[in-house]
């Protein structure tokens, strides 16, 4: 009822939205029908510096299509350049603006922006107390930058001159001496100058006072005009995850309203944003609950009907079914209603006909969710196979990497979130070659290091696939001696046991060469690091010789001045020891009688392993792990081990964890009232993708052992979310097997070719403050909703298989 009410409310502030300029609204953004612009809802956080999700943004017609608007130190800021602190953020309601305070601790710099509405039009002003520092003088302006899959091939106007967009970075660059780069993050340099001593600057596309940009497409035009000269950028230059940087210089020595910008976005007179009509788009099995939640921008009127159409093999299209449309409510900026259509059970090929929309067409049918780990067990995982080559059909995914070997680290801070510290904690020198770390282990995500929890946790996930799955697929042959694997060449071998053996061999290296788990094995320089192309050429496989000059080959062939081998950050961390010694005991249970040569090593070193890591901890009882456990698997994950132990436990113990299982069906039962969709939706700067499946697996065992608490309808609550029943779009978050429209990008090592590697689940939903939601299926470059990780995409796999298992039952 109370949503019901709110619901009404919702609609009828539409007359008042609907008024012709810019409002600064409840939610702090400036907004009129088809235009929302953001100043500094999101700031940026100086980690990794990608996110391209900060600063003054514009969300234009539902598309979060502009952002990065801030004072910058580059014309095509590419990520780890500085970013701008946030100081302090000022709403001033009576003016009808927003101020913020940015500042660049590195050079003492500090100015303010001033956004006030000005009818269609934001006025965007930057003012300085003090004048640009001397060394950041012609390198600081206000910068704004425009989504490159939304603006490319669009035409655009400076000072009326006609242009188009280009879809592929083809302008102008010219080389400077390195000293007149500001600074970038921690002083890590993004690129190899080749021993030039210079960096690349992008030349501007077109330059003038007055732009319009998207002028064939009313949803995209925006119209840009100052008294300063506008530059127009193609970040793209630099960085294949570049935007279009429209820019302006501040002027040297002054100080006071340096410069002013007025931004106009085109709205289109009563746009509506169109139905997403959430689904599943692998289809649904006859006897679940088949609910369609259907997004709705506020000023939209909500349909009484939706109809069910069913696809006959004669070509004709019949109704299968109509009910009617039930109320949800608002859920952030929009409002939500339902359609069951639970009771058709007919297998067929069905599409949803909701006023004007319809829907792509999916099955029902039983064996809907047969296929849906295939594509990650078949051709994610083995793409991501470490220090093997690994090809399919005609195509080569990567040669061996790292060659080379791994050196240990100096003491180094580091661009991944690691660093070493003075003491190595090991017998090796700085820059010493450690041996036999380059075997086995799996790519940790769209980047290509061995992030050793990481591998932990996958061997972890594989083990238990094998236990409670047994699955006999082979569909991959390993060889580890030739380190060559080919897809979809069965070789008589469980490929998961391979997977489990592939995962140890490095882990089992770690443990044996170097004493103890290391942080991770991670490239040492960062212009390797953002590495995209074949695995095998991030390195020039050679041995780093300081000796040699940089770029000089020694005569034998074999090593090179180059400084680009791995490093091997080796801090020891008793806490990661423990896990390890975990991992290795149930490793050395799933190899037996298939390798137990390996099986013997693991039990070994989990034995000295815990051992030690005991006595360390025992020790030093105040130091803590670096990672508490909670930060890599979530709340419910205690819930899980507890389950897992049920087969070897007795009545009494299954009886003493029923309030827990009943604490879930009642946070499940939260969910349906927390929003319209009954799962935990994440709303931090990585999307909850890992956290939805780890308590989808926690829901099918729960069910399967206390089936009178959790009832079966409950499992298939996480399976709707992943393929599609979700906000902004309803493509499936799985390039996956069986899904009509799967997501077509994601963040994954081909992501420079706009494409993904199959069986990859992305994070998904990203949360942007105050109230918008997205997850680009044009853009892939953004990893906090598009990039897939290894323990993620095992965490599926058990998923997967747990769903499929309960499902047959
Ligand atoms: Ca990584
Ligand atoms: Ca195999
Ligand atoms: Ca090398």
């Amino acid at each position: 009822m109370m949503r019901k009410l709110l619901f009404t409310a919702a609609i009828s502030c539409c007359a008042y939205a609907s008024a012709q300029d810019l409002k600064l609204n409840e939610q702090e953004y400036f907004e009129r029908q088809g235009v929302n612009i953001l100043v500094f809802s999101n700031n940026f956080n100086g980690g990794f510096n990608d996110e391209k999700n900060s600063g003054i943004e514009i969300i234009h017609h539902g598309v979060r299509t502009v952002q990065g608007g801030a004072v910058r130190l580059n014309n095509t800021p590419e990520q780890w350049d500085l970013v701008p602190k946030t100081v302090s953020r000022k709403v001033n309601r009576e003016n009808g603006s927003i101020e913020v305070t940015m500042r660049y601790d590195d050079y003492d710099f500090e100015s303010r922006a001033v956004v006030t509405a000005k009818g269609k039009a934001v006025e965007i002003a930057v003012w300085l107390d003090k004048p640009v520092p001397d060394a950041l003088a012609g390198e600081a302006g206000f910068n704004i930058e425009f989504l490159p899959s939304q603006y490319w091939l669009k035409t655009f106007t400076m000072d009326g001159r006609l242009n188009r967009l280009p879809r592929y970075a083809t302008s102008q660059t010219i080389t400077r001496p390195n000293n007149e780069k500001p600074r970038q993050f921690k002083g890590f340099k993004t690129y190899d100058d080749r021993g030039t001593d210079k960096f690349v600057d992008p030349l501007p596309l077109e330059t003038g006072h007055r732009l319009l940009i998207a002028t064939d497409d009313p949803e995209r035009l925006i119209t840009i005009s100052s008294d300063t000269e506008l530059k127009l950028y193609d970040g793209r230059m630099l960085a294949q995850n570049g935007w279009f940087v429209l820019r302006s210089v501040l002027p040297k020595g002054k100080t006071g309203k340096v410069l002013t910008w007025t931004v106009e976005p085109h709205a289109i007179p009563g746009w509506i944003r169109k139905p997403n009509i959430g689904f599943s788009q692998i289809g649904y099995i006859p006897e679940q609950p088949k609910v369609a939640v259907i997004e709705l921008d506020k000023n939209d009127q909500p349909q009484t009907t939706a109809t069910l159409m069913r696809l006959n093999p004669d070509g004709t299209t019949e109704k299968a079914y109509t009910g009617n449309i039930q109320t949800w409510g608002p859920y952030y900026k929009y409002n939500y209603v339902k359609f069951d259509f639970s009771s058709v059970k007919q297998p067929g090929v069905y599409y949803i006909q909701y006023g004007n929309s319809k829907t792509n067409d999916f099955l029902i049918d039983d064996h809907v969710y047969d296929k849906i780990t295939d594509a990650t067990t078949d051709v994610w995982v083995p793409i991501h196979m470490n220090h093997m080559y690994v090809t399919e059909g005609y195509r080569t995914w990567h040669g061996e990497p790292f060659k080379e070997g791994y050196l240990q680290a100096p003491p180094s801070d580091h661009f991944d979130l690691h660093s070493q510290s003075e003491d190595t904690d090991t017998k090796y020198k700085p820059l010493e070659l450690i041996p036999g770390l380059n075997v086995g282990g799996f790519f940790d995500a769209g980047d290509f290091d061995i992030e050793t929890s990481a591998n932990i946790s996958v061997v972890e996930n594989f083990v238990r696939t094998w236990e409670l799955f047994k699955p006999m697929r082979d569909e991959t042959f390993v060889s580890e001696d030739q380190r060559y694997v080919e897809l979809h060449r069965p070789d008589g071998v469980p490929d998961i046991l391979q997977f489990i053996e592939h995962g140890v061999l490095n882990l089992l290296a770690q443990a044996e060469q170097i004493g103890h788990m290391a942080q991770t094995l991670s490239n040492s320089v960062l212009d390797n690091y953002h590495h995209l192309g074949d695995a095998a050429s991030i390195t020039d496989g050679l041995h780093y010789d300081p000796a040699l000059k940089p770029y000089e080959v020694s005569a034998d062939g074999k090593s090179s001045g180059t400084p680009d081998d791995m490093w091997a950050f080796t801090n020891r961390d008793p806490y990661q020891d423990l896990d390890a010694a975990k991992m290795f005991v149930a490793a050395s249970r799933a190899l037996k009688g298939y390798n137990d040569q390996l099986a013997e090593r693991c039990l070994k070193q989990s034995k000295r392993l815990k051992a030690e890591a005991e006595e360390l901890i025992a020790k030093n009882p105040n130091k803590k792990p670096r990672f508490p456990m909670s930060w890599m698997q979530g709340n419910w994950w205690t819930l899980q081990e507890a389950l897992d132990s049920i087969p070897m436990m007795d009545e009494a113990y299954k009886e003493k964890l029923r309030p827990r299982v009943e604490a879930l069906n009642k946070a499940l039962q939260d969910f349906d009232k927390q929003n319209p969709y009954g799962v935990p939706i994440g709303l931090g700067n990585w999307a909850g993708g890992n956290f939805v499946v780890s308590i989808g697996t926690t829901i099918c065992y729960a069910h399967l052992y206390y089936p009178d608490i959790i009832k079966k309808d409950e499992i298939y609550r996480v399976a709707n979310w992943l393929y599609g029943c979700h906000p902004y779009h309803n493509y499936s978050f799985v390039a996956v097997v069986g899904a009509a429209r799967p997501k077509q990008v994601f963040y994954g090592n081909n992501r420079a070719d706009f494409s993904f590697i199959p069986g990859n689940m992305a994070p998904g939903l990203l949360f942007r403050q105050p109230d918008h939601f997205e997850n680009f299926d044009d853009w892939p470059f953004l990893w906090g909703q598009n990039e897939g990780t290894i323990a993620g995409n095992t965490q599926y796999i058990i998923f997967g298989s747990a769903l499929k298992a309960v499902i047959k039952k």
